[in-house]
Protein backbone atom coordinates (compact mmCIF):
# COMPACT_ATOMS: atom_id res chain seq x y z
CA UNK A 1 0.00 0.00 0.00
CA UNK A 2 0.80 3.62 -0.85
CA UNK A 3 1.26 5.71 2.29
CA UNK A 4 -1.72 7.97 1.44
CA UNK A 5 -3.63 4.41 1.41
CA UNK A 6 -1.65 3.81 4.78
CA UNK A 7 -3.23 6.37 6.22
CA UNK A 8 -6.55 6.40 4.82
CA UNK A 9 -6.84 2.72 6.32
CA UNK A 10 -4.99 4.06 9.96
CA UNK A 11 -7.60 6.72 9.82
CA UNK A 12 -11.02 4.14 8.78
CA UNK A 13 -9.37 1.72 11.86
CA UNK A 14 -12.02 0.78 14.27
CA UNK A 15 -10.16 -2.16 16.03
CA UNK A 16 -6.22 -2.54 16.16
CA UNK A 17 -5.13 -6.06 17.07
CA UNK A 18 -1.94 -7.02 18.54
CA UNK A 19 -1.01 -10.70 17.73
CA UNK A 20 1.11 -10.89 20.95
CA UNK A 21 3.37 -13.86 21.71
CA UNK A 22 3.29 -13.73 25.61
CA UNK A 23 -0.72 -14.76 24.57
CA UNK A 24 -0.76 -16.98 21.70
CA UNK A 25 1.66 -19.24 19.98
CA UNK A 26 2.80 -17.33 17.21
CA UNK A 27 2.63 -20.47 14.88
CA UNK A 28 -1.60 -19.60 15.23
CA UNK A 29 -0.76 -16.29 14.12
CA UNK A 30 -1.89 -17.16 10.16
CA UNK A 31 -5.09 -18.40 11.40
CA UNK A 32 -5.58 -15.58 13.95
CA UNK A 33 -4.96 -13.08 11.94
CA UNK A 34 -7.13 -14.68 9.16
CA UNK A 35 -9.93 -14.58 12.22
CA UNK A 36 -9.39 -11.30 13.18
CA UNK A 37 -9.61 -9.56 9.85
CA UNK A 38 -12.36 -11.63 9.27
CA UNK A 39 -14.43 -10.06 12.55
CA UNK A 40 -12.96 -6.19 11.22
CA UNK A 41 -9.80 -5.56 12.84
CA UNK A 42 -8.41 -2.44 10.54
CA UNK A 43 -4.54 -2.68 11.94
CA UNK A 44 -2.74 -6.11 12.88
CA UNK A 45 0.49 -5.57 14.96
CA UNK A 46 3.28 -8.21 16.05
CA UNK A 47 4.57 -8.31 19.50
CA UNK A 48 7.15 -10.71 21.01
CA UNK A 49 8.91 -8.46 23.95
CA UNK A 50 10.79 -12.06 24.19
CA UNK A 51 12.14 -12.65 20.89
CA UNK A 52 15.06 -11.82 18.65
CA UNK A 53 14.82 -9.50 15.83
CA UNK A 54 14.77 -12.50 13.23
CA UNK A 55 12.02 -14.13 15.15
CA UNK A 56 10.04 -11.68 15.01
CA UNK A 57 10.99 -11.23 11.26
CA UNK A 58 9.95 -14.60 10.49
CA UNK A 59 6.39 -14.51 12.08
CA UNK A 60 5.94 -11.31 10.51
CA UNK A 61 6.24 -12.62 7.18
CA UNK A 62 3.95 -15.41 8.39
CA UNK A 63 1.04 -13.53 8.04
CA UNK A 64 2.19 -10.77 5.42
CA UNK A 65 0.16 -12.89 2.52
CA UNK A 66 -2.99 -12.48 4.47
CA UNK A 67 -2.46 -8.64 5.58
CA UNK A 68 -1.65 -7.67 2.10
CA UNK A 69 -4.14 -9.38 0.69
CA UNK A 70 -6.98 -7.73 2.58
CA UNK A 71 -5.23 -3.95 2.58
CA UNK A 72 -4.96 -4.19 6.63
CA UNK A 73 -1.55 -2.01 7.81
CA UNK A 74 0.96 -4.77 9.48
CA UNK A 75 2.77 -2.87 11.75
CA UNK A 76 5.81 -4.47 13.65
CA UNK A 77 6.41 -3.53 17.08
CA UNK A 78 9.78 -2.61 18.26
CA UNK A 79 12.37 -3.15 15.56
CA UNK A 80 12.49 -0.94 12.55
CA UNK A 81 15.05 -2.74 11.17
CA UNK A 82 13.21 -4.95 10.06
CA UNK A 83 10.17 -3.18 8.14
CA UNK A 84 11.41 -3.16 5.01
CA UNK A 85 12.83 -6.34 4.88
CA UNK A 86 9.48 -8.23 5.08
CA UNK A 87 7.76 -5.46 3.67
CA UNK A 88 5.40 -4.51 6.59
CA UNK A 89 3.62 -1.02 6.41
CA UNK A 90 4.96 0.31 9.79
CA UNK A 91 6.24 0.12 13.33
CA UNK A 92 5.37 0.79 16.62
CA UNK A 93 7.76 2.45 18.94
CA UNK A 94 7.32 3.18 22.97
CA UNK A 95 8.42 6.76 24.97
CA UNK A 96 11.78 4.46 25.61
CA UNK A 97 12.41 3.68 22.01
CA UNK A 98 14.03 5.43 19.35
CA UNK A 99 12.83 8.65 18.57
CA UNK A 100 10.77 8.85 15.01
CA UNK A 101 12.73 10.79 13.13
CA UNK A 102 15.06 8.09 13.32
CA UNK A 103 12.43 5.12 13.21
CA UNK A 104 11.79 6.59 9.72
CA UNK A 105 15.16 6.91 8.89
CA UNK A 106 15.15 3.32 8.94
CA UNK A 107 11.40 1.85 7.63
CA UNK A 108 11.67 4.60 4.79
CA UNK A 109 9.56 7.51 3.92
CA UNK A 110 6.29 4.99 2.42
CA UNK A 111 5.67 3.20 5.62
CA UNK A 112 3.83 4.81 8.60
CA UNK A 113 4.91 5.21 12.25
CA UNK A 114 2.99 4.99 15.80
CA UNK A 115 4.31 5.73 18.99
CA UNK A 116 2.56 4.44 22.49
CA UNK A 117 1.43 7.73 24.69
CA UNK A 118 0.87 7.74 28.43
CA UNK A 119 -0.43 11.18 28.94
CA UNK A 120 -2.02 14.07 27.09
CA UNK A 121 1.03 15.60 27.10
CA UNK A 122 2.68 12.86 25.21
CA UNK A 123 0.11 12.29 22.88
CA UNK A 124 0.37 15.96 21.76
CA UNK A 125 4.10 15.97 21.49
CA UNK A 126 4.12 12.47 19.58
CA UNK A 127 1.76 14.17 17.05
CA UNK A 128 4.76 17.39 16.69
CA UNK A 129 7.39 14.89 16.43
CA UNK A 130 5.23 13.10 13.29
CA UNK A 131 3.45 10.26 14.70
CA UNK A 132 1.64 8.81 11.74
CA UNK A 133 -1.23 7.60 14.70
CA UNK A 134 -0.96 7.00 18.76
CA UNK A 135 -1.88 5.03 21.23
CA UNK A 136 -3.30 6.19 24.25
CA UNK A 137 -3.36 4.20 28.09
CA UNK A 138 -3.35 2.15 29.83
CA UNK A 139 -6.58 3.29 30.08
CA UNK A 140 -7.49 0.09 32.67
CA UNK A 141 -4.35 -1.91 34.40
CA UNK A 142 -3.48 -4.51 32.44
CA UNK A 143 -0.93 -7.82 32.93
CA UNK A 144 -0.02 -6.89 29.35
CA UNK A 145 1.96 -4.21 30.40
CA UNK A 146 2.48 -4.62 33.97
CA UNK A 147 4.91 -1.50 35.13
CA UNK A 148 2.15 1.52 33.49
CA UNK A 149 -0.12 2.78 36.07
CA UNK A 150 -3.09 3.19 34.37
CA UNK A 151 -4.33 6.53 32.65
CA UNK A 152 -8.06 6.10 33.61
CA UNK A 153 -11.07 6.31 31.00
CA UNK A 154 -11.79 10.11 32.16
CA UNK A 155 -9.35 11.20 30.00
CA UNK A 156 -9.89 10.15 27.44
CA UNK A 157 -13.05 12.95 27.24
CA UNK A 158 -9.74 15.75 27.85
CA UNK A 159 -8.63 13.92 24.46
CA UNK A 160 -11.30 14.25 22.60
CA UNK A 161 -10.78 16.93 19.54
CA UNK A 162 -7.00 17.51 20.68
CA UNK A 163 -4.74 15.13 18.69
CA UNK A 164 -5.21 15.56 14.65
CA UNK A 165 -4.12 12.05 14.18
CA UNK A 166 -5.68 8.56 14.70
CA UNK A 167 -5.69 7.90 18.57
CA UNK A 168 -6.32 4.45 19.69
CA UNK A 169 -7.29 3.64 23.80
CA UNK A 170 -5.22 0.82 24.68
CA UNK A 171 -5.09 -1.43 28.09
CA UNK A 172 -7.49 -3.34 29.65
CA UNK A 173 -10.09 -2.79 27.21
CA UNK A 174 -12.47 -5.65 26.11
CA UNK A 175 -15.82 -5.99 24.83
CA UNK A 176 -17.47 -5.25 28.19
CA UNK A 177 -15.76 -1.76 28.33
CA UNK A 178 -15.99 -0.65 24.75
CA UNK A 179 -19.08 1.20 25.53
CA UNK A 180 -18.13 2.92 28.34
CA UNK A 181 -15.11 4.39 26.46
CA UNK A 182 -17.04 4.83 23.57
CA UNK A 183 -19.50 7.47 25.72
CA UNK A 184 -16.21 9.37 26.92
CA UNK A 185 -15.63 9.84 23.21
CA UNK A 186 -13.30 6.88 22.07
CA UNK A 187 -13.70 6.00 18.51
CA UNK A 188 -11.07 3.37 17.91
CA UNK A 189 -9.45 0.88 20.37
CA UNK A 190 -6.71 -1.88 20.89
CA UNK A 191 -7.11 -5.10 22.15
CA UNK A 192 -4.61 -7.66 23.04
CA UNK A 193 -5.52 -10.35 25.38
CA UNK A 194 -8.95 -10.07 25.21
CA UNK A 195 -8.81 -10.94 21.00
CA UNK A 196 -6.54 -13.84 21.84
CA UNK A 197 -8.04 -15.42 24.75
CA UNK A 198 -11.06 -15.28 22.96
CA UNK A 199 -12.57 -18.58 22.15
CA UNK A 200 -13.60 -17.35 19.38
CA UNK A 201 -11.93 -14.07 18.06
CA UNK A 202 -13.46 -13.39 14.81
CA UNK A 203 -17.02 -12.66 16.27
CA UNK A 204 -15.54 -11.02 19.83
CA UNK A 205 -13.68 -8.54 17.20
CA UNK A 206 -16.93 -8.12 15.23
CA UNK A 207 -18.83 -7.74 18.97
CA UNK A 208 -16.15 -4.54 20.29
CA UNK A 209 -16.91 -2.83 16.50
CA UNK A 210 -20.65 -3.46 16.69
CA UNK A 211 -20.24 -1.68 20.51
CA UNK A 212 -18.08 1.36 19.25
CA UNK A 213 -20.60 2.22 16.63
N1 LIG B 1 0.39 -0.46 25.86
C1 LIG B 1 -0.38 0.12 26.77
S1 LIG B 1 -1.40 -1.00 27.50
C2 LIG B 1 -0.80 -2.26 26.55
C3 LIG B 1 0.18 -1.79 25.71
C4 LIG B 1 0.94 -2.59 24.75
C5 LIG B 1 -1.28 -3.66 26.64
C6 LIG B 1 -2.70 -3.83 26.28
O1 LIG B 1 -3.05 -5.18 26.35
P1 LIG B 1 -4.46 -5.73 26.81
O2 LIG B 1 -4.22 -7.21 26.96
O3 LIG B 1 -5.44 -5.44 25.72
O4 LIG B 1 -4.79 -5.06 28.10
MG1 LIG C 1 8.89 -0.62 22.49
Amino acid sequence: MTRNELLERLAAARLYAILDAAYSDPARWPDLAAKIIRGGAGVIQVRAKKASASQVLEWAQSIRNITRENKVPLIINDHPGIVRICDADGCHVGQDDLPLEQVRALIGPEKVAGKSTHSLEQALAAREDGADYIGFGPIFATPTKPDYAPIGAEIIRAMSGQISVPAFCIGGIKKENVAQLKELGAQRVVIVSGLLQAGDPESYARDVLERLK
